[in-house]
């Protein structure tokens, strides 16, 4: 972005977005469109915008002028031509599934994914006979396994990284060259990262989706997704899918995330060092067995985060000893982290995969992702570090080993 004589870095990108704004009184915020429809001036106007030859907004379905100004910023962030707001991170993955895909066609996604993204990618889709082939965190690195799943119906790859909840991280660049070469776009969901840590467009991904509830908006209070994209892409699926089968962003939620992006830098970085200082604490606890962070050296994907990504982000997942019953006996006693789902808001929160954000897996489907059920996944807040650790020692010291 270019504002008149300076070529603005990332942090003030994230607080001022695009320079669009379609209001004319001077408003700072730029205010919420909180209509569903628009006045046409007259019949040759409405016709016009109708066959594309005048601008002009119709029905927020379609589109909104408070929904545009997130899109364009959401763009902007992730280097993309353009961006489709939606009514939640799912609807995002849907519409992207449903307008690329259609019956007999199939897909190729690592097995390491959000609860409900594995629910909709191997047994939803399957209902329209649309076909998801999996392959592992360690098979996601070996490029003869994926290349031996792809063939004439394969119609998009898709990848979470960091992945929910083990942290895996997937090579996008590897991914992106893999399906290249085979000309399919390759699906990002750059959730856990988002843009200020990662930026998987310039990795060579073709397709970008987020859930927005998470980091962008960043305080808990809405459900929202995101598409981003080139251009043509972003079309085709507002046209294939959003459009007509309606999954539209409300301009309320679309106007608190672009108030909540504006602090993403600091919020990340101050989530990313929680982490890593939280993540180091934990793997030198005598009762704690293994901690997944890809901050750490002892993380299999340490080497590959480190160049794809600015820091390790705020998600750390842990196992202690005495398996699951120490990990409820933890999750029971703490009083500074919230028992929750969900991550990326400003409070800390815990919560147990294998019985919450993961039971849509069956519990081999869980084993063969890595996702076992003593994992506890842990969203680190913007409290203060130090008592966050307080309160994990409080809750571990009544554990017995
Ligand atoms: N992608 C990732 C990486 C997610 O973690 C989630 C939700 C979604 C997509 C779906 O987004 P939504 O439709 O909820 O906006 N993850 C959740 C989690 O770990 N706990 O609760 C929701």
């Amino acid at each position: 972005m270019k504002k008149k004589n300076l070529e603005l870095s990332e942090e003030s990108k994230i607080v001022h977005g695009t320079t669009r704004n379609f209001v004319t009184s001077g408003d700072l915020v730029p205010p919420i469109h909180m209509t569903s429809t628009f006045k046409f001036k007259d019949m040759a106007h409405g016709a016009g915008i109708f066959d594309g030859s005048c601008e002009g907004f119709v029905y927020s379905r379609i589109a909104n002028p408070t929904t545009d100004i997130l899109e364009e910023k959401v763009a902007l962030l992730e280097g993309g031509e353009a961006a489709s707001a939606v009514s939640s991170g799912l609807a995002a993955i849907a519409a992207v599934c449903f307008s690329l895909c259609k019956p007999g066609d199939n897909i190729i996604a690592c097995n390491a994914i959000y609860g409900g993204t594995f629910a909709l990618l191997n047994k939803h889709l399957a209902d329209f006979d649309i076909q998801c082939r999996f392959v592992s965190p360690q098979e996601a690195y070996d490029r003869k396994k994926i290349d031996s799943l792809i063939d004439t119906r394969t119609r998009l790859m898709f990848v979470e990284t960091p992945a929910n909840p083990t942290l895996d991280i997937v090579d996008i660049s590897l991914w992106a060259d893999i399906s290249k070469k085979a000309d399919i776009p390759l699906v990002v969901d750059n959730t856990f990262a988002t843009p200020y840590l990662q930026k998987p467009l310039q990795l060579g991904a073709d397709i970008i989706v987020h859930s927005m509830t998470k980091y962008l908006n960043g305080h808990g209070d809405i459900i929202g997704g995101i598409i981003v994209g080139k251009k043509n892409m972003i079309d085709r699926i507002r046209e294939n899918y959003i459009i007509h089968f309606g999954p539209s962003m409300s301009p309320f939620n679309a106007w608190l995330i672009s108030r909540g992006i504006k602090t993403l830098a600091i919020r990340m970085e101050k989530h990313c060092d929680n982490a890593m200082a939280i993540a180091t604490w934990l793997s030198s606890h005598p009762k704690v067995t293994f901690v997944y962070y890809p901050g750490l050296k002892t993380h299999t994907g340490h080497s590959i985060a480190k160049k794809q990504m600015k820091k390790y982000g705020g998600m750390i997942a842990f196992r202690v000893k005495g398996g699951i019953a120490a990990g409820k006996r933890i999750m029971d006693s703490v009083e500074l982290c919230t028992l929750a789902v969900s991550l990326g808001d400003c409070e800390t929160l815990i919560q147990h995969p294998a019985s919450m954000t993961h039971s849509t897996y069956t519990k081999k489907e869980r084993e063969a992702a890595g996702i076992t059920d003593g994992l506890i996944r842990l969203s680190v807040g913007l409290e203060s570090g130090d008592d966050i650790i307080a309160d994990l020692g409080n809750a571990l010291s009544l554990v017995r080993a």
